[in-house]
């Protein structure tokens, strides 16, 4: 046979990516041998072009869209695969395209916990894209159909669908490629012969690593700013070749091949058509937007006690106290220590009296030693039968922080029962407010069980992907043979935190009847519908300061928007300089909490310097100032999945300056955050996007945002639109009393527009049974009048009324109307000692 191998050096797809080739294997492959000199990741073996694959037969109707089988005459070098597969294409709805590649037979698929509402097709919308198919060798093209843009084009390179190796490549509309998590990196992924591995790792941030979460997602900014996203809904061990064609290779070890083309036309739109696949955040309490305190080695109750009082004595913001596994009775959960913690429901009482709330960790492993009948959760969990049994039908043992444990199955609707139940008796005696479920990669000790595993094609795949930490994908958790009600660990391991989530979730709405809090470490699709998500076990450095930024943003592409990084460095000792610095930078993360290791020294907020604590204290009122502008971020990030923390791209898709930025960042459209990141600093250059821009730190003298107290050198915020904050308080609870100032930050043609959205904080379902108040302010030039005025959802609103209005303006303007004054800033006009009640719509103007 006559074979082309002349494409250009970086449109070579890798024929040998399973395992190094010779030439002499490499060519019976069929497959093109051209050794290059100097030639870091360029493959040596690669396809020629229209290698033999699949064909494509004709197209039938289906239910949903259309299917074609695709049948191969001579099975590929792969073991065990699969000559016939079965395409099938549907058109979701205008921007969202659907493709799977399956097999006729039953075959595991992923199905996201408790089903997510589809988005029916709106048929008087003109779809976005436009596909061609070339049927010998399979492959198909995804064109946007406005400009006939190439979105996906998987002719490049043959379709593989073996038992355990599923692959296929695409080419790419642009460099500028973000997601592919959960990695250390920045925004933007390297395209230059790099990959990527999505398998869940308990392994602390660093980069080329696997670490806790899977999210098989990517964003692809176009040209003059629209943009397409992809999902591979696949929870088997993934892996994603970049190389800088452009084009990516998919590979997943499992599964079925389950895409989805979201074709935007805009990042924001991308991410929203994605999140109508994955299901829409949850609405998070108001009170979990403040300050959380924890740190592994809060030994005792009276230990935590003295911390929270010292941050209450220091007049430090502060919602949540945290505990560790500290607390737990030889480790094991749902059991606390009767001599170092034999008071923990007095002192949560206790917090609760002050008006704050209380969490603790909860670790998936349930202790397998304790002698029988002394331990409820494991007697119960046996009796069940809930926990993960391993080849045999045993139950899988494995180790973590008790010694031996079992693992729930939180695919089984009886385990998610025991663990409500776990959780209800628990809760009886010690209310914790939120959960935080950590290790549930799931994280062992001992490579797949204390057993070890059978040897099998779930345990040594005939593909694993290179960058597993580890080389083996039951190194650090469990056999990939184990039973699960659903299927294999093998299949569902990338899962696992996701239905542990949903099982909490689901638990801690029951038993205290208000909105839940739950945190987990790991991650896949859809967990954002349950709970948030933190970083992991980051390192007191400047660089992980820095990489957290990307960290946060990449979650917030993939639709969980409360996330953050351990404030000040979890891991080695902080210093005061770096974690003022990451204090100044986590008050903008959406979930804002500082942890510590336990060998470390302390990192609480009064334990440094003066200098320092003020300005730790100055971002922390800063931050509960604008409370009520972060939570009603999240409210539309709950009701038409808009982003909390967002990327530049995403607010400014047609601005070139804004596609690589990942040291600066949005909150919503209007506030952006442009924290000092290094070492010494004490000037930072900020990039501005296109609009009108305030800056915070020149309008320090205002009240309202309590800036006088930040050092000169702070995280500077600028915003363009107008919102409400709240005079700050030492809690939620208490800052929700103070009335609401108004601050309007006009336009250069004098207009703005913001809104807010309100309800009680903590009862469910405000938003989808209707108590919430909703307000827009428009802020615009009516002839010679400049006029502010408020309309919208205003029944059933709660006693809060503005106080105070601030109105930035871009140039100078004489003021007439009674009752207002200049203040001393030139740019800032203030109006006072109002007492507008937000139960009536109402209008402030003056003449220009
Ligand atoms: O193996 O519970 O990421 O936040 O403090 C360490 C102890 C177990 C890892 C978590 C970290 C937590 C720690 N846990």
């Amino acid at each position: 046979r006559d074979i082309k191998c002349t494409m250009a050096p970086e449109s070579r797809f890798d024929c040998a990516r399973d395992r190094l080739l010779s030439q002499g294997e490499c060519e019976q492959r069929g497959c093109c041998y051209v050794p290059l000199p100097k030639s870091a990741g360029l493959p040596w073996c690669f396809y020629p072009s229209l290698y033999p694959g699949y064909k494509m037969g004709p197209f039938s109707p289906t239910t949903r869209g259309r299917a074609a089988n695709l049948t191969r005459a001579t099975p590929s070098y792969l073991p065990r695969d699969i000559s016939t597969l079965h395409l099938e294409i549907i058109e979701e709805t205008a921007g969202c395209l659907h493709l799977t590649v399956s097999i006729q037979d039953y075959r595991y698929e992923v199905k996201l916990p408790a089903g997510v509402p589809q988005n029916k097709a709106d048929p008087t919308q003109d779809v976005l894209y436009t596909t061609e198919y070339q049927s010998d060798p399979f492959g198909f093209i995804v064109r946007r159909k406005s400009n006939g843009r190439v979105i996906m084009n998987t002719t490049v390179a043959p379709l593989l669908f073996a038992d355990q190796y599923l692959q296929l490549s695409t080419s790419l509309a642009s460099s500028l490629v973000s997601g592919l998590g959960e990695h250390y990196t920045s925004l933007l992924l390297d395209l230059n012969w790099t990959s990527v591995t999505l398998w869940n790792r308990d392994m602390a941030p660093h980069a080329d690593a696997n670490l806790y979460g899977s999210h098989p997602f990517y964003i692809v900014q176009e040209e003059d700013g629209l943009a397409h996203g992809v999902f591979l809904l696949n929870s088997n061990a993934i892996e994603v070749m970049l190389q800088p064609t452009p084009a990516l290779t998919l590979v997943a070890i499992g599964g079925i091949l389950d895409l989805y083309v979201f074709l935007g036309p805009d990042p924001e739109s991308v991410i929203r058509q994605y999140l109508q696949v994955i299901g829409y955040p949850m609405m998070p309490p108001y009170w979990s937007l403040g300050f959380h305190l924890c740190r592994w080695g809060y030994t005792t109750t009276n230990t935590t006690r003295h911390v929270a009082q010292r941050m209450h004595n220091s007049k430090f913001p502060m919602d949540v106290q945290w505990n560790d596994l500290d607390y737990a009775a030889k480790r094991r959960v749902f059991t606390f220590d009767p001599w170092r913690f034999g008071d923990l429901p007095e002192m949560v009482e206790e917090f609760h009296e002050r008006g704050m709330k209380y969490i603790l960790i909860l670790d998936p492993g349930i202790s397998s030693t304790s002698p029988p009948g002394t331990y409820p959760p494991f007697d119960d969990g046996l009796k069940r039968d809930v926990f993960i049994k391993n080849a045999t039908g045993h139950i899988l043992i494995g180790e973590v922080w008790p010694g031996s444990t079992a693992f729930p199955d939180f695919t089984n609707p009886e385990t998610r029962h025991w663990w409500e139940d776990c959780i209800t008796d628990f809760h009886s005696k010690v209310p914790v407010d939120g959960l935080w479920i950590d290790m549930n990669e799931p994280a062992s000790f001992v490579q797949g069980s204390v057993e070890g595993c059978p040897d099998s094609d779930l345990e040594n795949p005939p593909y694993t992907p290179t960058g597993v930490v580890g080389g083996q994908l039951n190194s650090g958790t469990l056999c990939m043979s184990a039973q699960q009600k659903l299927s294999t660990h093998y299949n569902l391991h990338n899962m696992y935190g996701l239905t542990e989530a949903y099982a909490t979730h689901s638990a801690l709405r029951k038993v205290r009847g208000k909105r839940p809090f739950v945190l987990s470490r790991s991650s896949y699709p859809g967990i954002g519908r349950f709970s948030g998500v933190w970083t992991g076990d980051v390192r007191s450095d400047w660089e992980q300061l820095r990489y957290s930024i990307p960290a946060v943003l990449q979650f917030s592409l993939f639709g969980v928007p409360l996330v953050g990084a351990d404030i000040c460095g979890f891991g080695g000792n902080t210093t005061e300089e770096l974690c003022v610095r990451w204090m100044q930078l986590g008050a903008f993360y959406p979930f804002m909490r500082n942890h510590n290791d336990k060998p470390n020294a302390p990192q609480e907020p009064y334990v440094f310097g003066q200098k320092a604590q003020a300005a730790m204290r100055s971002v922390l009122n800063l931050r509960y100032s604008l409370l009520p502008f972060l939570y009603t971020l999240f409210h539309h990030v709950h009701a038409t999945a808009d982003t909390v923390a967002r990327p530049l791209f995403v607010e400014f898709p047609t601005d070139p300056n804004s596609q690589t930025i990942d040291r600066q960042f949005l909150w919503g459209s209007s506030l952006l955050i442009s924290p000092v990141l290094e070492q010494g600093a004490v000037e930072l250059a900020a990039y501005l996007p296109p609009g009108t821009w305030y800056s915070l730190h020149n309008v320090s003298r205002t009240d309202v945002l309590k800036l006088k107290h930040l050092i000169s050198s702070f995280s500077r915020v600028f915003f363009d639109l107008p919102f409400l904050v709240k005079e700050p308080a030492l809690t939620t609870i208490a800052s929700r009393r103070n009335p609401f100032f108004l601050t309007v930050a006009l336009s250069a043609g004098g207009w703005a527009r913001g809104d807010l959205f309100w309800d009680d904080g903590d009862s469910l379902d405000t938003f989808e049974m209707g108590n919430y108040c909703y307000v827009i302010f428009i802020a615009g030039q009516v002839g010679k009048r400049q006029v502010i005025f408020a309309l919208g959802k205003l029944t059933r609103l709660y006693n809060d009324d503005i106080l105070q209005i601030s109105v930035f303006v871009p140039k100078n303007q004489t003021v007439l109307s009674a009752g207002l004054c200049v203040c001393p800033l030139p740019q800032v006009l203030t109006v006072t000692s109002l007492a507008l009640p937000m139960t009536k719509v109402f209008t402030v103007q003056w003449a220009l």
